[in-house]
C-alpha cells in the first residue's frame, strides 16, 4: 500500500488529484483503515508489529502528500506569476476622452478675459419671473418692445428667460443702491424663435454690467474693443450703431469688421464689411431707479453678447444647429489638445 501510494503521490499532476489520493489512501474507507480493522483478530505480538508498520506507512504517506502539496503550490504560483507578467514596455492603450463643447470654450474664454479686468461672474435663474425678465428691464406689460423677444411662458408670471439681462436686476437689488458693480453673467436663454441657420429656440448669452460713479460711453466702447480684439484678433475694429433697447439709453448695436474680407465687403458680411455681434448701451436711469440706485449718483453700461454668434464667427461655422446635434465628428474638431 505504502509503495503504491508514494508512487501515485509523486505522479500527481495538480492539487485536485493530490487531494483525491489523500482521501483514497488516508480516508476512512482507505486500505490502511481497512488493514487496521483486521488487527483485532491478530495475536497480540503480531498486532503490535503490524500496528507499528501501518502507522509508519500512514505517516510516510501523509508526509509525502504534504511535501507534494508544497511543490504543487509553488509550481502553480510560478505559473501564475508567469501568466500575469506585465510588460511595462508596452505602449499604453489610448482611452477615448471627451472635450469641451465650443460654446463652453467661448464662455470660458470670455469669463477669463473679463475676470482679468476685475469683473466677477454672476448667476441668475433660467426660469424667471415676468417681473425680472421684463418689468425691471423697463418693459412693462403691453410694451411693444416685448415683441422683440418671443417668450416661452410657464404661467402668467413665470417664463423661460429670454435674455440674461434680468440678472442685472438681481445684482443691482442685491447691492442695495451701493456701487461699484462689475459683473458678467453667461448663461442659457430661450425664445420662441423658429430654428434656422442663425436662430435657435435655446441659445446662450453673456451679460455684462458696470455701475459706478462717472461711467461713460467711452468706457463701454473701450471695453468692447478690448473684448473684440482679444477674441477675434488685434486687427479687428468695432463700430457702434444707434439702436433701441428699453433697458439702455442710448442703445447701440456693435459690429465687428469682417475677418473674411478685412472690411472690403464679401458674402459673409453681405457686402457691408461689418458683422453684428452684440447689443449694448448705457443703463437706462429708470432701470437703475427701479433697482434701488440713484441715477444722479450712479451711471452704468451694459452689454449682451450672443455666444453662438461669437463661436460661429470665431470658428467659421455657418449653421447654429451644428452646436446642438451632438455629432462627434463636428465637436472633435474643436478639442483642445493637452
Ligand atoms: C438682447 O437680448 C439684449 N438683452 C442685449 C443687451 C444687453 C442690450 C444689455 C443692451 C444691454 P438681442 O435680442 O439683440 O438683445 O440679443 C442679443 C444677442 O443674442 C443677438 O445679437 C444674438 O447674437 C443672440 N440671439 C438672439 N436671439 C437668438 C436666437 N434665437 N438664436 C441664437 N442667438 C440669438
Amino acid at each position: 500500500i505504502r509503495e503504491e501510494a508514494l508512487e501515485k503521490i509523486n505522479e500527481a499532476a495538480d492539487l485536485k488529484e493530490l487531494n483525491a489520493l489523500r482521501v483514497a489512501f488516508l480516508g476512512k474507507k482507505g486500505p490502511l483503515q481497512k488493514a487496521m480493522k483486521a488487527m483485532k483478530d491478530m495475536a497480540p505480538e503480531e498486532r503490535k508489529s503490524f500496528g507499528q508498520v501501518s502507522n509508519k506507512a500512514k505517516q510516510e504517506i501523509a508526509k509525502a502528500i504534504e511535501t507534494m502539496k508544497e511543490n504543487l503550490e509553488e509550481a502553480e504560483m510560478n505559473a501564475r506569476i508567469k501568466r500575469e507578467d506585465i510588460d511595462v514596455t508596452l505602449p499604453a492603450r489610448k482611452l477615448p476622452t471627451g472635450s469641451l463643447h465650443p460654446i463652453t470654450m467661448v464662455k470660458e474664454d470670455i469669463e477669463e478675459l473679463f475676470l482679468g479686468m476685475g469683473y466677477t461672474v454672476a448667476e441668475g435663474p433660467e426660469v424667471e419671473t415676468d417681473h425680472y425678465n421684463f418689468e425691471l428691464m423697463n418693459l412693462p406689460k403691453g410694451h411693444p418692445a416685448r415683441d422683440m423677444q418671443d417668450t416661452f411662458y410657464i404661467d402668467e408670471n413665470t417664463l423661460m428667460r429670454t435674455h440674461t439681462s434680468p440678472v442685472q436686476a438681481h445684482v443691482l437689488l442685491e447691492a442695495k443702491g451701493k456701487g461699484p458693480i462689475k459683473i458678467i453673467c453667461p448663461g442659457k436663454t430661450y425664445r420662441r424663435d423658429d430654428d434656422d441657420a442663425t436662430h435657435s429656440h435655446q441659445f446662450a448669452q453673456c451679460e455684462g454690467l458696470v455701475v459706478d460713479k462717472n461711467v461713460t460711453m467711452g468706457d463701454l466702447k473701450g471695453t468692447l474693443e478690448f473684448f473684440a480684439k482679444r477674441t477675434f484678433g488685434e486687427k479687428r475694429e468695432i463700430r457702434l450703431r444707434p439702436s433701441y433697447f428699453p433697458f439702455t439709453e442710448p442703445s447701440v448695436e456693435v459690429d465687428i469688421s469682417c475677418g473674411n474680407c478685412g472690411g472690403k465687403g464679401c458674402a459673409m458680411c453681405k457686402g457691408t464689411g461689418w458683422i453684428e455681434i452684440l447689443g449694448a448701451g448705457m443703463v437706462n436711469p429708470h432701470v437703475l431707479e427701479m433697482c434701488g440706485f440713484d441715477p444722479k449718483e450712479y451711471q452704468g453700461f451694459a452689454f449682451g453678447i450672443g455666444l453662438e454668434r461669437v463661436a460661429m464667427l470665431k470658428y467659421g461655422i455657418d449653421n447654429i444647429r451644428d452646436f446642438y446635434n451632438d455629432d462627434l465628428r463636428f465637436l472633435n474638431q474643436f478639442a483642445r489638445k493637452g
